[in-house]
């Protein structure tokens, strides 16, 4: 390849062209409940797919390994300036690759192998890399794990309480991937303050929520925080640690040059961009609409019948336990998808099914919210959910499909963020 022989993806790579197109219109003609997805803006888009992509910069601004640094010091600068204003943190790293290598760095800055580590169990809601034992972080530390209470399926503080005295982890995870209540950061401050832990706030889910105002924030409580930038944040994929001074250095070496090489910058502008997004009226409005529409659905399926993790949700993320709808919430999900709706099977706490085929499913709002559906909407949806739910359980397949049809006909009417109107 040459400057003059620089053919565009369609020509250069047609399958690969053809399948993007194929995902844009997929994208556009579902309506796509995972928690942890999003739509990101036409700029974030256009931010990701830059030369940016061509740099090496292992090292931190001002001080790298490579030159040529120019311009992304002042990339890298603005999107670390954009996370501290927005979420009023005192440093923040922006080069982890994800939420996972986010949180091993948390271990390499605070933890020898073999020391404890206390987090939510995966079951119950928490992320395998806060201690579940087929992760690195189970295997390599001591992991105690907590969870919720059998009756209201909220954490338990008092049980997190006689964890940290009993088993006195270095570290406490608090935040999780399937928790529908707002999380009580100050509680588990206490806790970690008794034991003189380290409180590590996971906001991947939520950090959209907590920037917008919709979700109390971990500052003050913890002293470290770590999130994606994908999920309600509305960024590319990626990640942050944020943190109090006093732990800057610790989490920064841990990222590079413990962990990582040379940070993804065309990645990094993106994140700057999001963050620049998310510090608007606007965004505040959507974390608002996410939450508002989280109730409607809840309040939707509950109206069907519906089993709701905690009875509820207060943020994104809904978790229905589908045992009394005799349906697996694998079998559920696959139906789901063939008619246009897209979510996760998932376990529900004390889940008597394997993980792989569990009594669950998950649901989350941020992407039918970033299409502009509104409340109503979201009962609509819950509607084809029960649908969809009953014509499988009665193995109806004609019923899956009509409700395919109308999804279609109903997702097209709303524009899709990052989609020109003529590209689909
Ligand atoms: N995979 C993410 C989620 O779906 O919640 C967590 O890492």
């Amino acid at each position: 390849m040459t400057a003059e022989s620089d053919p565009d993806l369609t020509t250069t790579d047609p399958e690969i062209a053809e399948l993007i197109q194929a995902e844009n219109v997929r994208q556009r003609d579902t309506v796509r409940l995972i928690a942890s997805e999003n739509y990101v803006s036409s700029a974030v888009l256009q931010a990701t797919g830059t030369v940016l992509t061509n740099k090496y910069s292992e090292g931190y601004p001002g001080k790298r390994y490579y030159e040529g640094q120019q311009i992304i010091d002042q990339v890298e600068t603005l999107a670390i300036d954009r996370a501290k204003a927005l979420f009023g943190v005192e440093h923040a790293n922006v080069q982890p690759y994800s939420g996972s290598p986010a949180n091993l760095a948390v271990y390499l800055a605070f933890l020898k192998p073999g020391e404890t580590v206390m987090g939510m169990a995966l079951p119950m809601g928490g992320h395998l890399t806060h201690g579940w034992s087929v992760s690195a972080t189970g295997t390599w530390f001591r992991s105690v794990q907590y969870g919720v209470r059998k009756e209201t399926g909220r954490v338990d503080m008092d049980e997190v309480r006689d964890l940290a005295r009993a088993e006195r982890p270095k570290v406490i995870f608090c935040g999780g991937t399937a928790i529908p209540r707002t999380i009580d950061f100050p509680a588990f401050a206490e806790v970690a303050r008794e034991i003189d832990a380290i409180l590590v706030a996971d906001i991947a889910h939520i950090a959209g929520l907590v920037a917008g105002g919709a979700h109390p924030s971990p500052v003050g409580s913890a002293q470290v925080i770590s999130t994606t930038t994908h999920k309600t944040l509305r960024g590319p994929r990626g990640a942050m640690l944020m943190s109090t001074a006093e732990h800057a250095k610790a989490l920064d070496k841990a990222v590079f040059p413990g962990l990582q090489g040379g940070p993804h910058n065309h990645t990094t502008a993106a994140i700057a961009v999001a963050l620049k997004e998310a510090a608007t009226k606007e965004f505040r409005q959507y974390a608002a609409a996410i939450v508002e529409n989280a109730k409607a659905l809840a309040d939707g399926l509950s109206a069907h019948g519906f089993d709701l993790v905690s009875g509820g949700t207060d943020n994104h993320l809904l978790l229905v336990d589908l045992e009394n709808k005799q349906l697996p919430g694998k079998q559920a999900a696959k139906a789901l998808d063939r008619a246009g709706i897209e979510l996760n099977y998932n376990t529900v706490p004390f889940d008597p099914r394997k993980p792989f085929d569990p009594s669950g499913i998950r649901l989350g709002t941020a992407a039918v919210t970033s299409r502009g559906m509104g409340t109503s909407d979201m009962s609509q949806v819950a509607d084809w959910i029960a649908r969809v739910v009953d014509a499988e359980r009665a193995g109806d397949q004609h019923a899956v499909e009509t409700v395919g049809e109308e999804v279609r006909d109903f997702a097209r009417a709303f524009p899709m963020p990052g989609l020109s109107g003529d590209s689909a």
